[in-house]
C-alpha cells in the first residue's frame, strides 16, 4: 500500500514541479499571461490532500494547477487554460485563476480570498439536503483565515453541520505580509477549534498530510460535520510571477529549501524501499513528456472565437450584455 502510495505521490509531485517550472518559462516567453500563482514548495499539502480525500467536490483558490493534476484533469486542458485557448479546462476564459471542470467536482479556482469558503458550506449543505453523504474539500491559504468571510463560514458549517474539511495551507505569507503580523492568533488552527475538531499537520510531508485528511473524511463523512485542518508549509517561488519574494531572507528560504516536500518524499521512500532509482528515472520521463504533450497542445490549440464571449455569463437578464 505505501509502495502504491509512494509511487503515486512522486508521480504527482514531480508532474506539479515540472508543470509549473515549465509555466514559469512559458509566461515568460509570453504566452501566458495575466496572473500566473505557483505552488512549487506546497505539492505535499495538494496531492495528499486531493488524493487522500478521493471522491467529493473540491473547493480552492488561485493557486490551483497542482491540485487540478491531482484531482486527474488532463494537464494538456490545464496548460491550453494558461495560454488562453479554447481547448482550456475553463475554454480559455478563465486562465490561471479560474480552473473549473465541473465534470470532475472540481469548483477551483477563485481570485477573491476566501470568497470560496461559503461556496464550499453551500455545496456540502446541498449534498447533505439531498441525502449525499459525500463530503467537500475547502482548500485556503493563512491570510484568507483573516478574512470575516472564513469566520462566516466556520460558523455556518457548524451550525448546519455540513461535511467540510476545511484545509488551511499556512505558507506563513499572504503576499508579502507575514502571519505574524497579519494575525492575531498565531496558531491558526485555534480560530476553529471552538467550532470543530481542529489540528495541526507538517504540509511537507505528503503521508502526514494523507493520513490526516483520510481520518478528516472519516470522520466529516460519518458524522456529517465539519473538521480543520491546518497544514505548514512554504513557497519557494513569490506570491506570484509580479512578485520576487524578496522580502523574505535568504536564510529562511535555505532553511524551507532544506525541507522540500518531494526531496524528503524520495529519502523516505528509498530509505523504506517503496521506490528504486529506476522507478524514479522512469517516472521523470514520463513527467518530461507529458509536460511537453501540454505545451504543444496548447500552443497548437485555436484561440477562443469572440461569440465565445457571450456564453457562461451569470445574469439574470442577458439581453444587457449581449448585443
Ligand atoms: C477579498 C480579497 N482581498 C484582497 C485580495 C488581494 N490578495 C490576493 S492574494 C492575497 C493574499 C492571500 O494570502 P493567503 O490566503 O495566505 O494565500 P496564499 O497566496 O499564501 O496561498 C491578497 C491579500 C483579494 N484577492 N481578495
Amino acid at each position: 500500500m505505501s509502495q502504491t502510495l509512494a509511487e503515486k505521490f512522486y508521480y504527482l509531485m514531480k508532474l506539479g514541479r515540472e508543470f509549473e517550472i515549465r509555466c514559469k518559462e512559458e509566461y515568460l516567453k509570453g504566452n501566458i499571461s495575466g496572473f500566473l500563482h505557483l505552488a512549487i514548495g506546497e505539492e505535499a499539502v495538494h496531492v495528499g490532500a486531493v488524493v487522500g480525500f478521493g471522491k467529493g467536490d473540491l473547493f480552492c483558490p488561485y493557486r490551483e494547477h497542482v491540485l487540478a493534476l491531482a484531482r486527474g484533469i488532463d494537464p494538456k486542458l490545464i496548460m491550453a487554460e494558461l495560454f488562453g485557448k479554447a481547448t482550456g479546462v475553463s475554454k480559455g476564459k478563465g486562465g490561471s485563476m479560474h480552473l473549473y471542470e465541473p465534470k470532475m467536482d472540481f469548483y477551483g479556482g477563485n481570485a477573491i480570498v476566501a470568497a470560496h469558503l461559503p461556496h464550499a458550506v453551500g455545496a456540502a449543505y446541498a449534498r447533505k439536503l439531498m441525502g449525499e453523504k459525500a463530503g467537500v474539500l475547502c482548500i485556503f491559504g493563512d491570510g484568507a483565515t483573516n478574512n470575516g468571510t472564513f469566520f462566516e463560514a466556520i460558523n455556518m458549517a457548524n451550525l448546519w453541520e455540513v461535511p467540510v474539511l476545511f484545509l488551511c495551507e499556512n505558507n506563513y505569507y499572504a503576499i508579502g505580509t507575514h502571519v505574524s503580523r497579519s494575525s492575531a492568533l498565531k496558531d491558526i488552527y485555534l480560530k476553529a477549534r471552538d467550532y470543530m475538531p481542529a489540528e495541526v499537520v507538517d504540509g511537507m510531508d505528503v503521508f502526514a498530510v494523507y493520513e490526516a485528511v483520510v481520518r478528516a473524511k472519516q470522520y466529516i463523512e460519518e458524522y456529517g460535520k465539519p473538521y480543520f485542518i491546518e497544514a505548514h508549509t512554504y513557497r519557494f517561488e513569490g506570491h506570484s510571477m509580479a512578485d520576487k519574494g524578496d522580502y523574505r531572507s535568504p536564510r529562511e528560504l535555505e532553511m524551507f529549501r532544506k525541507r522540500d516536500p518531494i526531496d524528503l518524499l524520495l529519502k523516505k521512500a528509498y530509505k523504506e524501499g517503496w521506490l528504486t532509482e529506476e522507478q524514479v528515472r522512469l517516472i521523470d520521463q514520463k513527467v518530461e513528456a507529458v509536460v511537453e504533450g501540454a505545451v504543444e497542445f496548447a500552443l497548437s490549440s485555436p484561440e477562443p472565437s469572440e461569440e465565445e464571449l457571450y456564453t457562461d455569463l451569470y445574469c439574470g437578464v442577458c439581453s444587457d450584455v449581449i448585443p
